[in-house]
């Protein structure tokens, strides 16, 4: 059940919404599963608002580059006319000041979009859902081919995992790991060589760069029709996208299960998402792509461990937590499913997956 809404959060919003021309707030709800900023649905007399009040403190130039890469984004989806009645970018309403953002008295900066209507996919997927998630995928690639230019990198070394274990060992500093971390801390000294002997760099191009389940919406046909969250446009290899929405939906107990002893590597998913990839109309990976595949799906839960796993270090200042070893729990799972995938192995499924 949704959380219920103090009075000051109501009144916050109301305060937010005024700022955006949209009417009287009849409604406020607590919305989905994102760990970075806080996102309200607001309904009004005007219609159905996503409201987010963002954590500013993970974009570095403060949020121009934000501003920029969603206008970039408009024009490549104006400039690709194939998707026209089949995607949706989520329209940024401009406050009645003239910009996206709008900063309240208290230095918190807020942003709302027209909601859109459909669900986000589950995180243990149907073999439907997973098909949609890699279609709704390879839609997203071949808009963000007409994407002019490169977009400016609103969160500094996002996915950079020389930067992400330089933060480590940092933060790691000369603490003595307690019993539960000691997993995390041999897992990282295990994997980082190999993970850093992969290749990320091949055929850059502008990349969503967080496309996980939750961020992905179907229609009330299942169809996938948009993704949100478009805060981590970047110029790099597609096989980021695809492995981090690998991460998320072939894990069969979801991102954040009680019990992190059942997180277990789901071939057949991972399969059929990376088939479902390659055989949409809007296709397209380069033999050098495919064959470095493999190892970037085995990359990426890795990163993502260690970068929980750090924030659990350094006190929760990235990731927002509910229970003090959120972060702990949230880089075991992530740990665990690193290890499943690399002991079933990944270049049999991506051939199996590309028909090779
Ligand atoms: C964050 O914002 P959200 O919840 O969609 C994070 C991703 C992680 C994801 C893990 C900007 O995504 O990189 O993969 O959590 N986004 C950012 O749930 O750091
Ligand atoms: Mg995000």
């Amino acid at each position: 059940m949704a959380p219920v809404l103090t009075e000051d959060v109501q009144g916050t919003i109301n305060r937010v919404i005024a700022q955006y021309g949209l009417g009287s707030v009849l409604s406020v709800a607590q919305e989905g599963s994102g760990v970075i900023h806080k996102t309200y649905r607001v309904d009004t007399a005007q219609g159905s608002f996503i409201c987010q009040q963002l954590n500013t403190s993970i974009f570095g130039s403060g949020l121009y580059a934000l501003e920029f890469n969603y206008e970039r984004y408009v024009s490549a989806f104006s400039a690709t006319p194939e998707l026209k009645g089949e995607w949706i970018v989520p329209a940024w309403q401009k406050a009645t000041s003239g910009g996206y953002f709008f900063s309240d008295t208290d230095g918190s900066s807020w942003r709302v979009y027209g909601y859109i209507e459909g669900k986000t996919l589950p995180a243990v997927g149907e073999k439907s859902h997973l098909e949609q998630y890699a279609i709704g995928l390879s839609k997203i690639h071949f808009v963000l081919k007409h994407f002019e230019g490169q977009p400016q990198p609103a969160i500094p070394q996002f996915h950079d995992l020389p930067f992400y274990y330089d933060e480590y060992m940092k933060a790691l500093g000369t603490q003595v790991p307690r019993k539960e971390n000691c997993h995390c801390v041999k897992t990282i000294s295990d994997g980082i060589s190999l993970a850093l002997s992969v290749r990320t760099d091949i055929n850059p191009c502008t990349i969503h760069g967080d496309p996980k389940t939750g961020n992905v919406i179907l229609n009330d046909k299942g169809k996938a029709i948009a993704f949100i969250d478009l805060d981590t446009f970047m110029y790099a290899s597609k096989l980021l996208d695809i492995a981090d929405s690998v991460r998320s939906i072939a894990n069969t107990a979801g991102e954040a299960p009680e019990d992190d002893s059942r997180v277990a590597f789901d071939k057949d998913s991972c399969e059929v998402f990376l088939h479902s990839y390659y055989t949409a109309p809007t296709y397209g990976l380069s033999k050098r792509e495919e064959s470095e595949l493999a190892s970037v799906l085995l990359m990426i839960p890795f990163e993502l461990g260690l970068r929980f796993y750090t924030d659990y270090l350094r006190g929760d200042t990235y990731f927002a937590v509910d229970y003090q070893e959120q972060n702990l729990h949230r880089a075991m799972c992530q740990f665990r499913l690193f290890e499943d995938m690399r002991r079933k192995g990944l270049q049999g499924i991506v051939n199996k997956a590309f028909r090779r």
